[in-house]
């Protein structure tokens, strides 16, 4: 729409700044079609860039909160043996998490302490993973709390395996700004 146009239509009208909006907009539509079909054809292209750009924008700055958050697997040293001691790792991003079982042997049945300890960083959130590697023993994921100075706890219960002895992997998450470190200890329960 050109400016001469307007500046016509606004004397036609002299009211025009006191129309309401929709009459406004209604107005503006039905000037469209008065725009000849390549100008129609740019503006729909226009308006598509625009709706692209505002979905791309709006995507982006949701999808921390829609998609699960980048993984990154650290592995912790397979000689420390969770059964027996604190283990400790250091995180690629700086820091360093230290997992401990409070109860040793770690029990069946009965419920332990799970105790992490952090330094260097400061995790949103703290979840520990229990899952069974040759057998699926269903979902057992307990949120830690946090008990300050970079200390999380909370209770776990282990089920009783049928055959006996039993790999566990138990898999420390912790959320930290945009990023999700996953830690997979692994333990074996039952051979004693
Ligand atoms: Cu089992």
């Amino acid at each position: 729409m050109s400016q001469g146009r307007t500046l016509a239509g606004m004397k036609e009208w002299p009211g025009i700044e006191r129309m309401p909006a929709l009459c406004r907009t209604i107005r503006f539509l039905k000037s469209l079609r008065r725009v000849n079909f390549v100008n129609r054809k740019i503006l729909i292209d226009v308006i598509g860039v625009l709706l692209i750009g505002l979905v791309v924008v709006i995507g982006y700055k949701l999808s921390p909160m829609l998609l699960p958050k980048a993984d990154i697997t650290v592995q912790p040293d397979p000689t420390c043996d969770l059964q027996r001691q604190a283990c400790a790792v250091r995180l690629p991003g700086g820091g360093s998490v230290e997992l401990a079982m409070g109860t040793h042997p770690i029990p069946l049945v009965k419920p332990f302490e799970v105790l992490v300890a952090t330094t260097g960083v400061s995790p949103s959130r703290v979840e520990i993973d229990f899952a069974g590697v040759e057998m699926g023993m269903g979902y057992n994921r307990p949120v830690l709390a946090a008990k300050g100075e970079g200390r999380f706890m909370t209770e776990a219960v282990l089920p009783v395996c049928v055959t006996g002895q039993m790999v566990w992997q138990a898999t420390l998450l912790l959320e930290t700004g945009h990023e999700r470190i996953a830690i997979p200890f692994r333990f074996t329960s039952g051979s004693n």
